[in-house]
């Protein structure tokens, strides 16, 4: 009892510092630039969210500031987000945060995204003995997945979050000095394609996370062969299913089956005050459907930014 109060003692002392956000997002190997406040609704410091009913547990704080820019990826390219600790390539985050690394999907909003609006796209957990974390540190900070092949064309959230679980053991509405962190980073994407697959899960943070939950209220102190990843199972959207295990190289999984790598060259645009940088993408969709569908129940219709909306939320197959 003793040894296992000083562990958690350590742990808890070494977090102070510790911790991590997004730095940037590469796209089939190409890096986008540094995105913080550009592409990537950076949050004011490194520290992490523990509130699970709170907005900030979603995008983070500042997660309801839209940024001005947006990453230009294909469907079913590979993304590679890169996080660091106090400057990039350092240490990354502290070893004792261990912990998944987990990533979702939802419809652009300028808001901060505390909605039932997400769909996850890919996870990585606790597998032959390593952490996500672990792995993350090895690679520098980057961890790769691949946006599904079949995602429709469109503006969306990206989000990455990394989970610690250092202080997991017990809840934070029971003790607030412990509980799981969220290192939440939301990043804005403009994905190009023919695909019709649109994320349904919509998954809402606030009520889908909760206290109880075996992958957020979990000990890393006792003894354990898995590990729960909390959140609903990763969608089917007709590309990559798995993904999210971090990869030191961009690998082209569908190589084989895949069109060659889009013509559209990955570059960051800013396309949220320009129409014109979109419409051919959108075109062909809304011609079809310009439905007001994102008027779901529950929530205002919320006029879509470039008249996107209606691409997002149609029926997935
Ligand atoms: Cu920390």
């Amino acid at each position: 009892m003793r040894f296992i109060t000083a562990a958690l003692a350590l742990a808890a002392g070494s977090c102070v510092s510790a911790h991590a956000t997004m730095f940037s997002v590469s796209v089939d190997g190409v890096d986008q630039g540094d995105g913080r406040n550009v592409y990537i609704r950076s949050p004011p410091n490194n520290n992490p969210v523990k509130d699970l009913a709170s907005p900030d547990l979603v995008c983070n704080v500042n997660g309801g500031k839209a940024a001005s820019s947006f990453v230009t990826a294909a469907a079913g390219s590979t993304l590679t987000f890169e996080w660091f600790h106090e400057n990039r390539g350092d240490d990354i985050i502290d070893g004792t945060h261990k912990g998944p690394v987990i990533t979702y999907i939802a419809p652009f909003t300028t808001g901060n995204g505390a909605q039932a609006i997400w769909t996850k796209i890919a996870e990585a957990g606790f597998a032959s003995g390593k952490w996500a974390v672990d792995t993350l540190i090895a690679n520098k900070g980057k961890t790769d997945f691949v946006l599904p092949a079949n995602l429709a064309a469109g503006q969306y959230l990206i989000r990455q979050e990394i989970i610690a679980l250092h202080e997991a053991d017990a809840a934070t509405n029971v003790n607030a000095a412990r509980g799981a962190q969220f290192y939440p980073s939301c990043v804005q994407v403009e994905v190009t394609g023919s695909g019709t697959a649109v994320p349904s899960q919509n998954f809402d943070f606030n009520t889908g996370y909760t206290s109880a939950d075996p992958g957020i209220l979990f000990s890393l102190y006792a003894s354990f062969a898995s590990y729960p990843i909390p959140g609903p199972a990763v969608a089917a959207l007709g590309g990559s299913a798995g993904g999210g295990g971090p990869a030191p190289v961009p690998v082209p999984t569908t190589t084989a089956a895949a069109a060659p790598t889009a013509t559209t060259t990955p570059i960051v645009t800013a396309p949220v005050v320009q129409p014109p940088a979109t419409t051919l993408v959108t075109s062909v969709r809304h011609t079809a459907a310009p439905t007001k569908a994102s008027a779901r129940p529950g929530r205002p219709y919320r006029a879509p930014l470039l008249q996107r909306a209606g691409s997002v939320v149609l029926p997935l197959s």
